[in-house]
């Protein structure tokens, strides 16, 4: 019999996590209600749910929603002041987010990464390690596959993906393995301030102990400040060459190494396409020898490891301007590493803020041409980089693609990499960067044309 047998259960908020958090506990035999804000129309296909014996209450939350439960789930996104939060906690009754009902099934050990950047890819390429080790493993958690969907399955290992919205109310969640990648400012309407957002992503270690690994960022000073206090054995990643004062795990050139007793071992060489994933790729290693992968299969996993879209793919091509795909730079620390890497380009940026300093992106703007503005930002926009290139406002993603093409030279790089969440005027980073692709791709037949 499952702990969660005739137990009375309510999830708030029909996204992504919700409907997983309400299947599984269905499954588990509790009786479930899914509470939405959104109308139902807005919501999408839930009848899945209603075959699952799942009951969903959609147009609003109301007190009465509560009465009996004895779980609350709520999804990542909801604020911590969100009504039905502080009606649960005035009832005294148990406020569990999808880390806290996922290690309260997990059946197998599991591995956890966060940081402000780059957790998908390191996630992604941590699960890859694992499987060319022999383990059945799989991504999960913020990456996009629930992990309360996840524990269900059967597999060997679990790789998590947990964003501080997840990690900011988690009791039991326990990682073998944990990764901080980086720290820096997001996120701050959620959370408050960036002490509170930098405690969240400290919480994925609480549970940690001797026997357990926390893997962190040499080169990261804010990020190495949070790691330090680990109460766990640390190893440590980073961009020199590793040696007994230097990383566990770094590089010389391309090439990344481990120490290892008799010197360094080879983990292949970070190039090409992957050059831009070198902090996860280091990240990624360090994390698959902590838990036993041997070096060739990390070498292995890295070379077989794909990188996901939205995160600086080429997307078109047209009249020798090239269109990028930054979409899942989603806030400053990501948007500026992706101008880095451009010069001359147009950027299209955006969207809302989530309470960030926009500020900082002041320095990007000699790698710069013109920006297009998008979204509830681009007051702030201007006011960054208005005195030093020029500013275009757009309406829309497709009107911005349009503008941007008109502003870059020939040849030339149209580069949207927005600092802000897509939140404002899109479902997701996905749904933008796709609209951006669909567009850029559209202005070939304008162009050919001659349009
Ligand atoms: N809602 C309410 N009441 C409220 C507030 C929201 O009912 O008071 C409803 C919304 O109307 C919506 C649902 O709750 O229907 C949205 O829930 P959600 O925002 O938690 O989103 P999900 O679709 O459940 O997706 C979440 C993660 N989203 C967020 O954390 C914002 C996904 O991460 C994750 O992949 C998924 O769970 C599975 O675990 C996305 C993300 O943007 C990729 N994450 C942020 C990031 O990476 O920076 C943290």
């Amino acid at each position: 019999m499952s702990a969660f047998d005739g137990r009375r259960a309510v999830v708030i908020g029909a996204g992504v996590a919700g409907r997983a958090a309400a299947a599984t506990l269905a499954a588990e035999g509790a009786t479930v209600l899914v509470t939405e804000r959104r109308d139902a129309g807005a919501v999408g296909d839930i009848s899945a749910l209603g075959s699952a014996g799942v009951d969903v209450r959609t147009g609003g939350h109301m007190p009465a929603d509560l009465d009996g439960a004895e779980i609350v789930v709520v999804s990542p996104g909801v604020p911590p002041d969100a009504a039905p939060l502080v009606w649960a906690r005035e009832r005294g009754i148990a406020v569990w987010g999808e880390l806290e009902l996922g290690a309260r099934l997990a059946r197998v050990p599991y591995l956890a990464v966060t940081g402000t950047n780059g957790k998908t890819t390191t996630t992604g390429m941590l699960a890859a390690c694992l499987r060319a080790g022999g383990i059945d493993a799989v991504a999960c958690g913020n990456i996009g596959f629930p992990f309360t969907t996840a524990v269900r399955e059967q597999h060997q290992a679990l790789v998590v993906e947990v964003s501080s919205f997840q990690l900011a109310i988690h009791e039991r969640f326990h990682p073998r393995v944990s990764v901080l990648v980086n720290l820096a400012p997001d996120h701050l309407d959620h959370h408050g301030t960036f002490e509170a957002y930098r405690d969240a992503k400290a919480a994925i270690y609480r549970n940690q102990r001797d026997d357990d690994v926390h893997v962190g960022n040499r080169d990261d000073p804010t990020a190495a400040a949070v790691s330090a206090t680990a109460p766990c054995a640390h190893v440590w990643f980073g961009a020199g060459v590793p040696t007994a004062d230097g990383p566990d795990v770094g590089f010389d050139g391309d090439t990344l190494l481990a120490r290892g007793s008799d010197g360094a071992v080879e983990l292949g060489s970070i190039d090409g396409e992957r050059a831009g994933h070198r902090v996860d790729a280091a990240a990624a290693a360090a994390a698959a020898l902590a838990y036993g992968v041997t070096p060739d299969a990390v070498r292995d996993g890295l070379v077989s490891f794909e990188p996901a879209a939205h995160r600086g793919e080429l997307v078109a091509e047209v009249d020798g301007v090239r269109f990028l795909d930054n979409s899942k730079a989603t806030n400053v620390h990501a948007a500026a590493a992706a101008i880095a890497a451009v010069r001359d380009a147009v950027l299209i940026a955006g969207g809302r803020t989530k309470g960030q300093d926009l500020s900082p992106l002041r320095d990007t703007a000699g790698n710069l041409r013109a920006v297009v503005a998008i979204g509830e930002a681009a007051p702030s926009l201007h006011a960054v980089y208005g005195d030093l290139v020029p500013v275009h406002d757009a309406g829309s993603i497709e009107d911005a693609v349009g503008a941007a093409f008109a502003a870059s030279a020939r040849p030339g790089i149209v580069l949207l990499a927005p600092a802000c969440a897509s939140w404002d005027q899109f479902a997701s980073y996905a749904e933008r960067g796709d609209r951006f692709a669909t567009a850029a791709r559209a202005l070939v037949a304008g162009v050919h044309a001659g349009g």
